[in-house]
């Protein structure tokens, strides 16, 4: 039987990669564990308890209805990082501005972190996978004063780690620091993050394309091309179609893309012309995560990590997964 690998384990002999950090990334990258195990309890029981399902009566900054669970993920994440010390301010989709921690404590961390806490959240009531999504910058202000919002506002390129966490039929911590990607499964008689999947490779091409097909008439008449000529016509040598399949959380159809290869799409549209999904807590880390693992995330006509953000919760148009895919599926905007 192979030897066990626990994600602290693991985080602990990688830190030789980061000969300028004395050990505040892994302490950071293990707090985000324990913080996600914590979320990963609440999911798993959020039927079971009265004040964990459904609406928190409240509605964020994207006009999106928070979910309870939304809320409470968010918090969880938020007091892990505050007590942590790594972390000197944080920006969420669950907060309208982001937050600097005030405490002198804080002021001291070196890092700053970008997170979606509980992605995919209309799918909690229906027992659909969701997710958490984080991105971690250094700090461009100075340690021992409050975070800015220069901080967040970072191109993906600079970022220092990225992961995501998919509360599926087993849940799984998935990040990189920018030497490879690899995947944790938590064994809960155990209660440890543990290496299922070192060294992920997204391959280079694949046969499912994930994207909300209700919008094929309001995107990019390209897009509907691609999909109609490459995804659902049975191609020379292939006994099928592609398959299409939409999962509705991101990051479980971004993992599903990881393993098995696929591309995700969400466009600009008339109704949502910068696109849905969000730069700099949901777009970039994943970018991240893809391009270390052989894939490509981009715009449609830019690398997602080479924009420099204009706002703290600005949208872009996402296409990520498989190379070749994402690569064919860029010729027909370019038609
Ligand atoms: P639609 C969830 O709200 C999310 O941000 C992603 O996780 C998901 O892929 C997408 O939006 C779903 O959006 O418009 O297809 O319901």
């Amino acid at each position: 039987m192979s030897k066990v690998t626990t994600l602290h384990e693991f985080i602990m002999d990688r830190q030789a990669d980061f000969p300028y950090a004395s050990g505040e990334l892994s302490r950071l990258l293990t707090d985000i564990a324990v913080a996600s195990k914590v979320v990963s309890k609440d999911v798993r029981r959020a039927g079971l308890l009265d004040n964990f399902l459904g609406a928190h009566g409240s509605t964020n900054i994207q006009g999106e209805e928070q979910q309870k669970l939304d809320v409470i993920a968010d918090n969880q994440f938020i007091n892990m990082f505050k007590t942590g010390g790594e972390v000197c301010g944080i920006a969420s989709e669950e907060n309208d501005d982001f937050m600097p921690f005030e405490s002198e404590f804080s002021k001291n961390g070196k890092y700053v972190v970008l997170f979606d806490p509980l992605d995919g959240s209309s799918n909690i009531d229906v027992n659909v996978s969701i997710g958490t999504i984080f991105s971690i910058f250094r700090r461009q202000s100075e340690v021992g004063t409050s975070a800015t919002l220069e901080d967040m506002m970072q191109s993906g390129a600079k970022q220092i780690a990225a992961g995501y966490v998919l509360y599926g039929s087993s849940t799984m911590l998935v990040y990189t620091t920018g030497k490879g990607v690899n995947g944790f499964t938590l064994d809960p008689y155990i209660g440890e993050f543990c290496l299922s999947h070192p060294d992920m490779r997204m391959p280079e091409m694949g046969r499912i394309y994930a994207m909300n097909e209700g919008n094929v008439n309001i995107c990019d008449p390209g897009i509907k091309e691609y999909i109609e000529e490459k995804c659902q016509t049975i191609l020379e040598g292939a006994p099928r179609p592609y398959s299409g399949r939409y999962i509705g959380s991101l990051v479980a159809d971004f993992h599903r893309n990881m393993i098995k290869g696929g591309i995700y799409i969400y466009p600009s549209t008339t109704v949502d012309p910068e696109g849905k999904l969000r730069l700099l807590y949901e777009c970039n880390p994943l970018a991240f995560i893809a391009e270390q693992a052989g894939g490509i995330a981009t715009t449609g006509h830019e690398r997602i990590m080479d924009i420099e953000p204009s706002r703290l919760h600005q949208r872009v148009p996402y296409f990520v997964g498989s190379k070749k895919m994402v690569e064919q599926a860029m010729e027909y905007l370019k038609g």
